[in-house]
């Protein structure tokens, strides 16, 4: 393990130091192949982190629109004597798909996998430390990746900080103790084994990053757990924390569709027709989108039971490598 940032937090790891690294050269003697998740929020530089480590190509992101919107695999590649592959995942505050949507395919995906036999070693949590205001939405999809992964579990995880070269240095220091000591963001984590380390975007930090990993011991996530010991996708911590989340969503539409009302009687009233026209076209948007919010969770168990098809269909004919 690396330099230990003094006074800050033991999990913290600074990466500054590099072995020189075994991962450069394949070994001769390749004992098993094992899997890392890379989980984190839309735009965290997930792909970016998988392409680095592992000199695959996929499909980075641009703007503001989410990029990747389904679990896709890197090429293999090795540290030590294991072969890894890494999972690229959508994260949950997907721009292009609902939360549903996201849970629906992360869950087949790993569902299928631990059904397959294959081993998980790790996750890797992207967190930019440039997000100084992490958004609500990258809490949530914090919040939603700890239901999927579970406690026991966290050993397994390294938060990655990245994008350190954008902010200035103690900026990222301040954010980085603020992460790593905070109940709403990593602290959880990093007090049950798991660690939090810097990226500087090269190869040799991802692969020092991943040799972290490949020393532990297997794990299977919570999520999989209780998909296989039988529960219905509904009955999982995962879509229990979803179901809360949309909750709160459709209460906060709520209250915003009844001050619109409002806002339309007094329009009507003072017979201000330009506002009543805007006010009925949001009116028409906030109901739309409460619908949605509404009906998400209720199709889920439906469309999981496709998508396990889909992955399993998938995964059997062309296996997990391709
Ligand atoms: N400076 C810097 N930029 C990065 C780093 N990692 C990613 N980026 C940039 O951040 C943007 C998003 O990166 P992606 O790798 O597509 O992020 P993602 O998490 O896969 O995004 P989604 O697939 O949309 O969830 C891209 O413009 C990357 O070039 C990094 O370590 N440093
Ligand atoms: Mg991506």
């Amino acid at each position: 393990m690396g330099q230990v940032l003094s006074g800050i937090c033991p999990c913290i790891v600074n990466k500054v130091h590099v072995e020189e690294t075994k991962a450069t050269f394949p070994s001769p003697v390749i004992s098993e192949t094992v899997y890392v998740a890379v989980m984190g929020s839309t735009g965290s530089g997930k792909t970016t982190f998988i392409n680095v480590a592992s000199g695959s190509d996929l499909k980075v992101g641009m703007g503001l629109e989410s990029c990747t919107n389904e679990v896709q695999t890197s090429i293999p590649f090795t540290i030590g004597d294991r072969q890894i592959l890494l999972l690229d995942t959508p994260g949950f505050d997907d721009t292009t798909m609902t939360d549903t949507d996201v849970l629906r395919i992360i869950s087949a995906y790993l569902f299928v996998m631990h059904k397959q036999g294959i081993r998980l070693i790790g996750i890797v949590y992207m967190q930019r430390i440039s997000d100084f205001n992490v958004g609500s939405s990258a809490r949530r999809d914090l919040r939603m990746f700890q239901e999927l992964c579970g406690e026991e579990a966290y050993g397994n995880v390294i938060v990655v900080t990245n994008m350190w070269g954008t902010v200035p240095e103690e900026d990222g220091v301040a954010r980085e103790t603020e992460l790593a000591t905070k109940d709403v963001f990593y602290k959880p984590i990093l007090e049950r084994k798991g660690v939090m380390v810097r990226h500087d975007n090269t190869r040799e930090s991802a692969h020092h990053i991943l040799e972290q990993l490949v020393r532990k011991e297997p794990t299977v996530l919570r999520i999989q757990r209780e998909l296989a010991e039988g529960k219905d996708i509904t009955q999982t911590a995962a879509f229990r924390q979803l179901d809360r989340e949309l909750s709160e969503l459709a209460l906060q539409r709520q209250k915003n569709l009844e001050q619109l009302k409002a806002d339309m009687a007094r329009a009507e009233q003072e017979m201000d027709e330009e506002t009543q026209n805007e006010l009925a076209e949001e009116k028409q948007k906030l109901e739309e989108e409460l619908r949605t919010v509404q009906t998400q969770a209720s199709t889920l168990a439906f469309d999981y039971q496709a998508e396990l098809r889909k992955v399993e269909e998938k995964l059997n004919i062309r296996g997990l490598t391709e």
